[in-house]
């Protein structure tokens, strides 16, 4: 009878070697009797494609066991990836001391710096960070008031709450807490480095090197070695993907390149506001389309996601040679090679620092839509407009953008500086010269 019937919840671990034992008792106790009600926990993010494929297989085969998520204390997978490591970090020091070669310097993340620079500190061996975003944001960081209220940067501006990486307003946070032991830390490493140029964020450069930011303490070097380069020079390598040949067709400089980065996941609201700009706006566009935060997880079809009229729109005028010309992909792209291509007009980007400079090295304009974390400060150092929130808007600021001469020809000549600063006695070049000998003192 119905009182009496079992509800049996299950709540397993990771790992498919803890998985697998749990499904297959889970089908054979749901095979074995239909009066008892089975619940399974499922601890969400699942850390590989084969827990989610498990997982699915699970409840589909047996729609009657409910599945309970169980969103870990942060949902974002990286977060939680940066969180196992930080708890790993006593035994970074054994690494660094077992190493042979004996290890004369270690190059941190800057997530990790409150960790590693004492680590480094006791071993003798000098500690860099790497920083992965821009200068200004550095400065910010470096400010007295991180994670409350505007952020007062002497010597380039104030940042105001709003446009401050969200996660940092929350002062109990652990990533709130660790940020900003991190840095503190930093001014105790040997230098940092940063993905950047002079000529691109030279206010926020000088300040960093004047040590304004941090007053009283001397600040480490600072090493503006940007923009990096692709690992491996691909003369020919990219030009057999259908996304390049289907480039290679249009004219130059005509093509809209949209993406947002590999870790935002896009709405579907916002999604739907997009293709109806991009469709109003009358240009062509690439659009590299991300629905999820992990990529494995992105199972949506492209139809489900635009609705069926979007697509066949683009269809039918390309079938017949005529209207509008544009490509949805939901593959990973070369964006780098991509950004280069002469039919590139414009980068519609969330400006996430790789893909600032990434435009800015390839002198392509950029219209930025700041999505969060260090995004809204990051397009102040580049040709961004303000964030945008209707098709409407988004199909009037690309119209604008793409005829508009003066912001492509800022954009040429940023890419000309870019590409001065890392040719041989160029900013950058002379930079990691400095870095170089500075290991070797
Ligand atoms: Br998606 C995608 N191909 O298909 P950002 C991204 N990238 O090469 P982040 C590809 O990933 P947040 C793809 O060129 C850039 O180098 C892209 O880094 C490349 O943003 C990188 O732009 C993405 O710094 O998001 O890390 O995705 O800024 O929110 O951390």
């Amino acid at each position: 009878g119905g009182a009496s019937r079992p509800h049996v919840m299950f709540i397993p671990s990771a790992g498919m070697g803890h998985l697998l034992p749990f499904f297959r008792f889970i089908a054979s106790l749901a095979r074995h009797d239909d009066d008892v009600d089975i619940s399974v926990v499922t601890v969400l993010p699942t850390v590989s494609a084969a827990e989610a494929d498990h997982f699915s297989g699970l409840f589909a085969a047996f729609p009657r066991v409910r599945r309970v998520d169980f969103p870990s204390h942060d949902r974002d997978p990286f977060i939680v990836r940066w969180e196992a490591l930080r708890r790993s970090a006593h035994l970074i020091g054994p690494l660094i001391a077992g190493a042979a070669p004996r290890v004369s310097a270690v190059i941190t993340d800057v997530t990790l710096t409150s960790h590693v620079i004492p680590i480094a500190k006791k071993l003798g061996v000098q500690c860099h960070v790497l920083f992965i975003s821009c200068a200004t944001i550095k400065k910010a960081e470096q400010g007295p008031g991180a994670g409350v209220g505007a952020v007062d940067i002497p010597g380039v501006r104030r940042i105001p709450e709003s446009c401050l990486p969200q996660p940092l307003l929350d002062l109990n946070k652990q990533f709130t807490k660790q940020f900003i032991d991190n840095g503190r830390e930093n001014i105790n490493a040997d230098g940092i480095l940063v993905n950047t140029f002079d000529a691109l964020e030279p206010a926020a450069l000088a300040a960093l090197r004047d040590g304004k930011v941090v007053p009283g303490f001397p600040f480490p070097p600072v090493y503006a070695i940007g923009p990096l380069r692709s690992v491996v020079d691909k003369e020919d390598s990219s030009s057999s993907s259908p996304v390049v040949a289907w480039l290679d067709k249009q004219p130059a400089r005509s093509v809209v390149y949209v993406a947002f980065g590999n870790r935002s996941a896009v709405s579907h609201a916002h999604i739907r506001e997009i293709a109806a700009g991009l469709e109003a706006s009358g240009c062509r566009f690439l659009w590299v389309l991300k629905t999820t935060k992990v990529d494995r997880d992105d199972t949506a079809e492209l139809t489900d996601v635009l609705g069926e009229g979007f697509l066949e729109r683009l269809h039918q005028q390309q079938g017949q040679g005529q209207g509008q010309h544009g490509m949805v992909t939901k593959e990973w792209v070369d964006q780098e090679a991509l950004l280069k291509h002469a039919s590139v007009g414009l980068y519609l980007s969330h400006s996430g620092w790789n893909s600032v400079t990434e435009a800015a090295a390839a002198g392509v304009p950029l219209l930025a839509w700041p999505r969060g974390g260090d995004h809204r400060v990051n397009h102040w150092s580049w040709d961004g407009e303000d964030w945008l929130v209707t098709g409407e808007e988004i199909a009037e600021k690309v119209k604008e953008v793409m005829s508009d001469a003066a912001v492509r020809a800022r954009a040429t000549r940023t890419g000309e500086e870019a590409a001065m600063a890392v040719a041989e006695g160029g900013t950058s070049y002379r930079s990691m010269q400095q870095f170089v000998s500075s290991l070797k003192k």
